[in-house]
Protein backbone atom coordinates (compact mmCIF):
# COMPACT_ATOMS: atom_id res chain seq x y z
CA UNK A 1 0.00 0.00 0.00
CA UNK A 2 2.67 2.57 0.87
CA UNK A 3 5.58 3.07 -1.51
CA UNK A 4 9.10 2.39 0.00
CA UNK A 5 10.90 5.79 -0.84
CA UNK A 6 7.67 7.75 -0.46
CA UNK A 7 7.05 5.96 3.48
CA UNK A 8 11.24 6.60 4.09
CA UNK A 9 10.63 10.43 3.21
CA UNK A 10 7.16 10.81 5.59
CA UNK A 11 9.17 9.06 8.21
CA UNK A 12 12.34 11.74 7.87
CA UNK A 13 10.23 14.44 7.80
CA UNK A 14 7.96 13.21 10.93
CA UNK A 15 11.07 12.83 12.58
CA UNK A 16 12.06 15.98 11.94
CA UNK A 17 9.37 17.60 12.48
CA UNK A 18 8.22 16.59 16.09
CA UNK A 19 10.70 18.79 17.82
CA UNK A 20 9.48 22.06 16.15
CA UNK A 21 6.25 21.28 17.14
CA UNK A 22 4.56 22.52 20.36
CA UNK A 23 4.08 19.86 22.87
CA UNK A 24 2.42 19.39 26.19
CA UNK A 25 3.54 16.67 29.20
CA UNK A 26 1.23 14.63 30.01
CA UNK A 27 0.79 13.24 33.81
CA UNK A 28 2.24 9.98 33.95
CA UNK A 29 2.01 9.30 30.81
CA UNK A 30 4.98 7.78 28.77
CA UNK A 31 4.27 9.06 25.22
CA UNK A 32 5.10 12.66 24.81
CA UNK A 33 2.33 14.33 23.50
CA UNK A 34 2.58 17.03 19.84
CA UNK A 35 0.38 19.08 18.74
CA UNK A 36 0.30 19.17 14.89
CA UNK A 37 0.17 22.12 12.31
CA UNK A 38 -3.76 21.41 12.24
CA UNK A 39 -4.05 22.06 15.69
CA UNK A 40 -5.39 18.94 17.17
CA UNK A 41 -3.41 17.32 19.86
CA UNK A 42 -1.97 13.87 18.97
CA UNK A 43 1.00 11.53 20.30
CA UNK A 44 4.08 11.52 18.15
CA UNK A 45 3.35 8.35 17.30
CA UNK A 46 0.03 8.47 16.22
CA UNK A 47 1.05 11.86 14.29
CA UNK A 48 3.34 9.38 12.29
CA UNK A 49 0.20 7.50 11.49
CA UNK A 50 -1.56 10.61 10.23
CA UNK A 51 1.01 11.72 8.25
CA UNK A 52 1.97 7.97 6.60
CA UNK A 53 -2.06 8.26 5.58
CA UNK A 54 -2.13 11.37 4.58
CA UNK A 55 0.66 10.39 2.27
CA UNK A 56 0.77 7.10 1.27
CA UNK A 57 -2.87 6.26 1.08
CA UNK A 58 -5.23 6.91 -1.72
CA UNK A 59 -8.88 6.31 -0.94
CA UNK A 60 -11.23 4.16 -4.04
CA UNK A 61 -15.04 4.83 -4.13
CA UNK A 62 -15.64 1.08 -3.54
CA UNK A 63 -13.78 1.57 0.01
CA UNK A 64 -15.46 0.68 3.72
CA UNK A 65 -13.46 3.13 5.98
CA UNK A 66 -14.36 1.83 9.31
CA UNK A 67 -14.10 4.86 11.90
CA UNK A 68 -13.96 5.43 15.54
CA UNK A 69 -12.10 6.97 18.10
CA UNK A 70 -10.54 4.44 20.64
CA UNK A 71 -12.82 2.31 23.11
CA UNK A 72 -16.04 3.09 21.25
CA UNK A 73 -16.66 0.11 19.63
CA UNK A 74 -14.19 -0.57 17.04
CA UNK A 75 -13.53 -4.63 17.78
CA UNK A 76 -17.52 -5.09 17.78
CA UNK A 77 -18.14 -3.11 14.57
CA UNK A 78 -14.98 -4.48 12.92
CA UNK A 79 -16.68 -8.17 13.44
CA UNK A 80 -19.81 -6.83 12.26
CA UNK A 81 -18.81 -5.50 8.90
CA UNK A 82 -16.41 -8.09 8.14
CA UNK A 83 -19.43 -10.80 8.81
CA UNK A 84 -21.83 -8.85 6.72
CA UNK A 85 -19.86 -8.50 3.71
CA UNK A 86 -18.06 -11.51 3.32
CA UNK A 87 -21.71 -13.60 4.64
CA UNK A 88 -21.09 -15.19 0.88
CA UNK A 89 -17.83 -16.55 1.43
CA UNK A 90 -17.78 -18.04 4.49
CA UNK A 91 -19.93 -20.87 6.81
CA UNK A 92 -20.84 -19.97 10.18
CA UNK A 93 -19.06 -23.10 11.56
CA UNK A 94 -15.76 -22.25 9.68
CA UNK A 95 -16.14 -18.57 10.37
CA UNK A 96 -12.24 -16.70 10.09
CA UNK A 97 -14.03 -15.03 13.36
CA UNK A 98 -13.85 -17.98 15.12
CA UNK A 99 -10.08 -18.33 14.93
CA UNK A 100 -9.15 -14.58 14.22
CA UNK A 101 -9.28 -11.15 16.45
CA UNK A 102 -11.15 -8.94 14.47
CA UNK A 103 -8.42 -6.51 14.17
CA UNK A 104 -7.41 -9.45 12.08
CA UNK A 105 -10.06 -9.54 9.80
CA UNK A 106 -9.70 -5.38 9.40
CA UNK A 107 -7.03 -4.02 9.15
CA UNK A 108 -6.61 -0.58 10.65
CA UNK A 109 -5.43 1.91 8.17
CA UNK A 110 -2.21 3.92 10.58
CA UNK A 111 -0.74 0.09 10.82
CA UNK A 112 -1.16 -1.07 7.16
CA UNK A 113 1.06 1.75 6.01
CA UNK A 114 3.47 1.51 8.31
CA UNK A 115 3.57 -2.20 8.05
CA UNK A 116 3.44 -2.26 4.27
CA UNK A 117 1.37 -5.25 4.52
CA UNK A 118 -2.04 -5.48 2.94
CA UNK A 119 -2.34 -9.32 3.15
CA UNK A 120 -3.02 -8.57 6.79
CA UNK A 121 -6.55 -7.99 5.54
CA UNK A 122 -8.52 -11.94 5.24
CA UNK A 123 -11.57 -10.38 3.58
CA UNK A 124 -12.69 -11.79 0.41
CA UNK A 125 -15.54 -8.89 -0.43
CA UNK A 126 -13.84 -6.33 -3.42
CA UNK A 127 -14.32 -3.89 -1.06
CA UNK A 128 -11.61 -3.26 0.80
CA UNK A 129 -12.75 -2.79 4.57
CA UNK A 130 -10.40 -0.43 6.72
CA UNK A 131 -10.44 0.79 9.60
CA UNK A 132 -8.99 3.70 11.13
CA UNK A 133 -9.05 5.91 14.39
CA UNK A 134 -7.75 9.53 12.27
CA UNK A 135 -9.72 12.09 13.44
CA UNK A 136 -12.19 13.39 10.37
CA UNK A 137 -10.35 16.21 9.44
CA UNK A 138 -7.05 14.34 9.35
CA UNK A 139 -8.02 11.77 6.70
CA UNK A 140 -6.34 12.32 3.40
CA UNK A 141 -8.67 14.22 0.57
CA UNK A 142 -9.21 11.06 -1.15
CA UNK A 143 -11.66 10.31 1.32
CA UNK A 144 -14.00 12.75 0.63
CA UNK A 145 -13.65 13.06 -3.21
CA UNK A 146 -13.27 9.33 -3.88
CA UNK A 147 -16.92 9.41 -1.98
CA UNK A 148 -16.06 6.37 -0.38
CA UNK A 149 -18.40 5.10 2.30
CA UNK A 150 -17.50 5.32 6.13
CA UNK A 151 -19.47 3.97 9.08
CA UNK A 152 -18.83 5.65 12.45
CA UNK A 153 -19.66 4.11 16.00
CA UNK A 154 -19.52 6.21 19.34
CA UNK A 155 -20.42 6.15 22.68
CA UNK A 156 -21.18 8.02 26.03
CA UNK A 157 -17.55 9.45 26.84
CA UNK A 158 -17.90 8.24 30.45
CA UNK A 159 -18.15 4.96 29.46
CA UNK A 160 -15.09 5.67 26.71
CA UNK A 161 -12.91 7.12 29.21
CA UNK A 162 -13.47 3.99 32.07
CA UNK A 163 -13.16 1.47 28.72
CA UNK A 164 -9.92 3.94 28.11
CA UNK A 165 -8.43 3.85 31.60
CA UNK A 166 -8.91 0.31 31.88
CA UNK A 167 -6.59 -0.28 28.85
CA UNK A 168 -4.45 1.87 29.73
CA UNK A 169 -3.89 0.18 33.62
CA UNK A 170 -3.23 -2.87 31.18
CA UNK A 171 -0.77 -1.77 29.08
CA UNK A 172 0.74 0.15 31.52
CA UNK A 173 3.87 -2.30 32.33
CA UNK A 174 5.68 0.01 35.97
CA UNK A 175 2.57 0.63 38.34
CA UNK A 176 3.81 3.98 39.01
CA UNK A 177 3.23 5.23 35.55
CA UNK A 178 -0.72 4.64 35.73
CA UNK A 179 -2.36 8.32 36.38
CA UNK A 180 -4.43 8.05 39.46
CA UNK A 181 -8.37 7.59 38.47
CA UNK A 182 -8.69 11.61 38.52
CA UNK A 183 -5.95 12.31 36.68
CA UNK A 184 -6.84 9.77 33.89
CA UNK A 185 -10.37 12.34 33.90
CA UNK A 186 -8.21 15.31 33.68
CA UNK A 187 -6.19 14.10 30.46
CA UNK A 188 -9.05 12.77 28.75
CA UNK A 189 -10.75 16.22 29.42
CA UNK A 190 -8.07 18.56 28.35
CA UNK A 191 -8.01 16.30 25.30
CA UNK A 192 -4.50 14.22 25.63
CA UNK A 193 -5.21 11.19 24.31
CA UNK A 194 -3.59 9.42 21.18
CA UNK A 195 -5.93 10.92 18.46
CA UNK A 196 -7.04 14.27 19.82
CA UNK A 197 -10.17 15.34 21.71
CA UNK A 198 -13.26 12.85 22.16
CA UNK A 199 -15.96 14.97 21.79
CA UNK A 200 -14.05 16.76 18.42
CA UNK A 201 -13.44 13.78 16.84
CA UNK A 202 -17.80 13.21 17.59
CA UNK A 203 -18.16 16.64 15.99
CA UNK A 204 -15.56 15.97 13.02
CA UNK A 205 -18.20 12.80 11.86
CA UNK A 206 -21.19 14.09 12.75
CA UNK A 207 -20.62 17.16 10.51
CA UNK A 208 -19.59 14.56 7.86
CA UNK A 209 -22.26 13.26 8.12
CA UNK A 210 -24.51 15.89 6.95
CA UNK A 211 -22.05 17.03 4.50
CA UNK A 212 -22.19 13.81 2.42
CA UNK A 213 -25.49 12.60 2.93
CA UNK A 214 -25.41 8.84 2.43
CA UNK A 215 -21.57 8.44 2.93
CA UNK A 216 -21.50 8.15 5.92
CA UNK A 217 -23.37 6.06 8.90
CA UNK A 218 -23.12 6.92 12.28
CA UNK A 219 -24.08 4.59 15.01
CA UNK A 220 -24.16 4.33 18.75
CA UNK A 221 -22.69 1.54 21.17
CA UNK A 222 -26.14 2.48 22.74
CA UNK A 223 -28.15 1.87 19.92
CA UNK A 224 -26.29 -1.62 18.83
CA UNK A 225 -26.39 -2.71 22.38
CA UNK A 226 -30.25 -2.09 22.72
CA UNK A 227 -30.90 -3.55 19.06
CA UNK A 228 -27.95 -5.23 17.37
CA UNK A 229 -30.78 -7.13 15.01
CA UNK A 230 -31.56 -4.27 13.19
CA UNK A 231 -28.56 -2.41 13.57
CA UNK A 232 -27.03 -4.80 11.64
CA UNK A 233 -29.45 -5.04 8.82
CA UNK A 234 -28.93 -1.26 8.93
CA UNK A 235 -25.37 -1.81 8.28
CA UNK A 236 -25.78 -4.25 5.73
CA UNK A 237 -28.36 -1.95 3.62
CA UNK A 238 -25.72 0.97 4.07
CA UNK A 239 -22.65 -1.06 2.78
CA UNK A 240 -25.05 -1.84 -0.89
CA UNK A 241 -25.49 -5.14 0.86
CA UNK A 242 -28.96 -5.80 2.11
CA UNK A 243 -30.33 -8.94 3.37
CA UNK A 244 -32.82 -10.97 1.30
CA UNK A 245 -36.04 -12.32 2.55
CA UNK A 246 -34.25 -15.59 2.26
CA UNK A 247 -31.46 -14.76 4.10
CA UNK A 248 -33.49 -13.01 6.89
CA UNK A 249 -35.86 -16.41 6.73
CA UNK A 250 -32.69 -18.42 7.05
CA UNK A 251 -31.77 -16.64 10.21
CA UNK A 252 -28.72 -15.31 9.04
CA UNK A 253 -28.90 -12.03 10.94
CA UNK A 254 -29.39 -13.62 13.53
CA UNK A 255 -26.38 -16.01 13.18
CA UNK A 256 -24.39 -12.74 12.17
CA UNK A 257 -25.79 -11.10 15.73
CA UNK A 258 -24.47 -13.96 18.23
CA UNK A 259 -21.28 -15.05 15.93
CA UNK A 260 -20.06 -11.21 16.93
CA UNK A 261 -21.32 -10.59 20.14
CA UNK A 262 -19.31 -9.97 23.04
CA UNK A 263 -20.12 -13.19 25.02
CA UNK A 264 -19.81 -15.46 21.82
CA UNK A 265 -15.96 -13.35 21.06
CA UNK A 266 -14.23 -12.80 23.59
CA UNK A 267 -14.81 -16.91 25.49
CA UNK A 268 -12.74 -18.01 21.92
CA UNK A 269 -9.51 -19.21 22.69
CA UNK A 270 -8.14 -16.68 20.10
CA UNK A 271 -9.92 -14.05 21.89
CA UNK A 272 -8.87 -15.41 25.59
CA UNK A 273 -5.00 -16.30 24.44
CA UNK A 274 -3.76 -15.05 20.95
CA UNK A 275 -1.90 -11.99 20.38
CA UNK A 276 -2.19 -9.35 17.23
CA UNK A 277 0.91 -8.46 15.79
CA UNK A 278 0.10 -4.23 15.66
CA UNK A 279 3.01 -3.37 13.68
CA UNK A 280 6.49 -5.00 13.28
CA UNK A 281 7.65 -4.14 16.58
CA UNK A 282 4.24 -4.05 18.63
CA UNK A 283 2.06 -6.71 19.74
CA UNK A 284 -0.98 -7.02 21.89
CA UNK A 285 -2.95 -9.46 23.57
CA UNK A 286 -6.12 -9.84 21.85
CA UNK A 287 -7.78 -10.08 25.12
CA UNK A 288 -7.32 -6.72 26.34
CA UNK A 289 -10.16 -5.91 23.22
CA UNK A 290 -12.48 -7.29 25.52
CA UNK A 291 -12.94 -6.51 29.12
CA UNK A 292 -17.35 -5.82 30.01
CA UNK A 293 -19.13 -4.77 27.00
CA UNK A 294 -21.57 -2.87 28.75
CA UNK A 295 -23.44 -0.08 28.63
CA UNK A 296 -22.91 2.65 32.08
CA UNK A 297 -20.48 1.07 33.94
CA UNK A 298 -19.00 4.14 34.19
CA UNK A 299 -21.09 4.34 37.08
CA UNK A 300 -19.09 1.84 38.70
CA UNK A 301 -15.84 4.13 38.54
CA UNK A 302 -16.91 7.44 38.75
CA UNK A 303 -17.35 10.00 41.06
CA UNK A 304 -20.51 12.17 40.97
CA UNK A 305 -18.16 15.43 40.45
CA UNK A 306 -16.16 13.03 37.54
CA UNK A 307 -19.12 12.56 35.80
CA UNK A 308 -20.27 15.96 36.15
CA UNK A 309 -17.46 17.09 34.72
CA UNK A 310 -17.98 14.66 31.46
CA UNK A 311 -21.61 16.02 31.22
CA UNK A 312 -20.46 19.59 31.30
CA UNK A 313 -17.80 18.91 28.61
CA UNK A 314 -20.42 17.26 26.92
CA UNK A 315 -22.80 19.78 26.87
CA UNK A 316 -20.66 22.02 26.20
CA UNK A 317 -19.44 20.88 22.50
CA UNK A 318 -22.88 19.03 21.84
CA UNK A 319 -25.26 21.32 23.04
CA UNK A 320 -27.48 22.15 19.76
CA UNK A 321 -26.08 19.58 17.51
CA UNK A 322 -28.35 16.86 18.31
CA UNK A 323 -25.79 14.77 19.95
CA UNK A 324 -27.19 14.68 23.45
CA UNK A 325 -30.09 12.45 22.78
CA UNK A 326 -27.51 10.01 21.92
CA UNK A 327 -25.06 9.63 24.70
CA UNK A 328 -27.69 9.92 27.99
P1 LIG B 1 -10.10 -0.22 20.45
O1 LIG B 1 -10.44 1.16 20.00
O2 LIG B 1 -8.90 -0.30 21.33
O3 LIG B 1 -10.09 -1.21 19.33
P2 LIG B 1 -12.82 -0.81 21.07
O4 LIG B 1 -13.09 -2.12 20.46
O5 LIG B 1 -13.29 0.39 20.33
O6 LIG B 1 -11.28 -0.67 21.42
O7 LIG B 1 -13.48 -0.75 22.49
C1 LIG B 1 -13.35 -1.76 23.43
C2 LIG B 1 -14.68 -1.84 24.15
O8 LIG B 1 -15.62 -2.57 23.35
C3 LIG B 1 -14.56 -2.58 25.46
O9 LIG B 1 -15.56 -1.99 26.28
P3 LIG B 1 -15.50 -2.04 27.90
O10 LIG B 1 -14.13 -1.69 28.30
O11 LIG B 1 -16.51 -1.05 28.34
O12 LIG B 1 -15.88 -3.42 28.25
C4 LIG B 1 -14.93 -4.00 25.04
O13 LIG B 1 -15.33 -4.82 26.12
C5 LIG B 1 -16.07 -3.71 24.08
N1 LIG B 1 -16.31 -4.80 23.14
C6 LIG B 1 -15.39 -5.57 22.47
N2 LIG B 1 -16.00 -6.45 21.70
C7 LIG B 1 -17.33 -6.29 21.87
C8 LIG B 1 -18.50 -6.95 21.34
N3 LIG B 1 -18.40 -7.95 20.50
N4 LIG B 1 -19.70 -6.50 21.74
C9 LIG B 1 -19.81 -5.47 22.62
N5 LIG B 1 -18.76 -4.82 23.15
C10 LIG B 1 -17.54 -5.22 22.79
Amino acid sequence: MADTNKKDETLRRHTDLVPTLPSRENGGVTNKEVINDQNTLLTSSSLKGVMLVQQNFIALPTDILLATYPKCGTTWLKALIFAITNRSFFDFASHPLLTNNPHGCIPTLEGLVQNNNASTTLSLSSARLLATHIPCHLLPASVASSGCRIVYIFRNPKDVFVSWFHMKKLMTVKEEELPPLSLGVDIFCKRVNHFGSYWDHVLGYWNANSEFPGKVLILTYEDMKKDTFSCVKRLAEFLGQPFSSEEERDGVVEEIVKLCSFEHLSNLEVNKTGMLQFTANSAIQNNVFFRKGEVGDWRNHLTDEMAARLNQISEDKFGGTGLMSHIN
